[in-house]
């Protein structure tokens, strides 16, 4: 990875309406987005998510329509059950430690728990999962990962696919993919918004945008290894006009 920064540097193109109205969206509606949420919450600084909170507070609060108090993390109680609810809780109280010291004896616990909690034991202890992946920083989880690969000759992605299902399942890869590789994770987004009919472009623009001081010359390397094609031939082909044209400024 060479000499990346982490990305749990604040969210450079933060805007805390646009996220609070995001996440509104997603726990309105039929069911809850979980996953959106998550792609929020997983890519800012601890402060940023205290400001959501707040900010989501502020605004939900004053609409008289809403009967009873309304903050956010009762929405998602609302909207989501069990595990899924617990993780979206854990991301919004802001827990993670966003240093970048790695102490190997806590990966080492730490990669041991996990094994208990899901390969070593039957059925699967989502408590256990849900703490470490909220609670460490992600140079911290990708030591832990390490040993844990070591310790049970299987990949942290492979256990997350045998032991969790559903949401959760989806919300854990999420997490475990900002951590082990964000440039890369970065790149899948920016592969998912163009990919089928019609261009995400909110998506393209936040990520390029937001990236493009931090690490976005890792995040073009990675889609190219990826994806067999420079992130600007992609955005080429996939978008057009004026939008383009701005675009491929910013990629240089
Ligand atoms: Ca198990």
């Amino acid at each position: 990875m060479g000499n990346v920064q982490p990305t749990i540097v604040p969210y450079e193109d933060f805007d805390v309406t646009a996220d609070i109205k995001a996440i509104r969206k997603a726990c309105k509606g039929l069911g809850t987005d979980e996953e959106a949420i998550i792609q929020i919450l997983a890519n800012r600084s601890a402060a940023q998510r205290v400001e959501i909170k707040q900010a989501y507070f502020e605004k939900y609060d004053d609409v008289s329509t809403y009967m009873h108090e309304r903050d956010l993390e009762a929405d998602i109680e609302d909207d989501t059950s069990g595990d899924v609810r617990n993780l979206l809780i854990s991301l919004l109280q802001a827990s993670r430690d966003e240093g970048y010291e790695v102490d190997e004896g806590l990966a080492e616990q730490d990669a041991a728990s996990l094994f208990e909690a899901g390969e070593g034991r039957f059925g699967t202890d989502e408590s256990t999962f849900t703490y470490i992946l909220t609670h460490r920083n992600y140079m911290q989880l990708q030591a832990t990962f390490k040993v844990y690969e070591s310790l049970s000759g299987t990949d942290i992605l492979d256990t997350i696919d045998s032991e969790a299902t559903g949401t959760l399942k989806e919300c854990y890869i999420t997490l475990v993919r900002c951590a082990k590789n964000p440039q890369l994770y970065f790149a899948r987004r920016l592969n998912a918004a163009m990919k089928g009919l019609g261009t995400d472009e909110g998506t393209l623009i936040r990520i390029i945008v937001g990236r493009s001081e931090i690490d976005l010359e890792t995040v073009k390397d990675m889609y190219l290894e990826k994806y067999d094609v420079t992130l600007k031939e992609a955005l080429d082909s996939e978008c057009g006009g004026d939008f383009k044209r701005l675009l491929i400024e910013i990629l240089h």
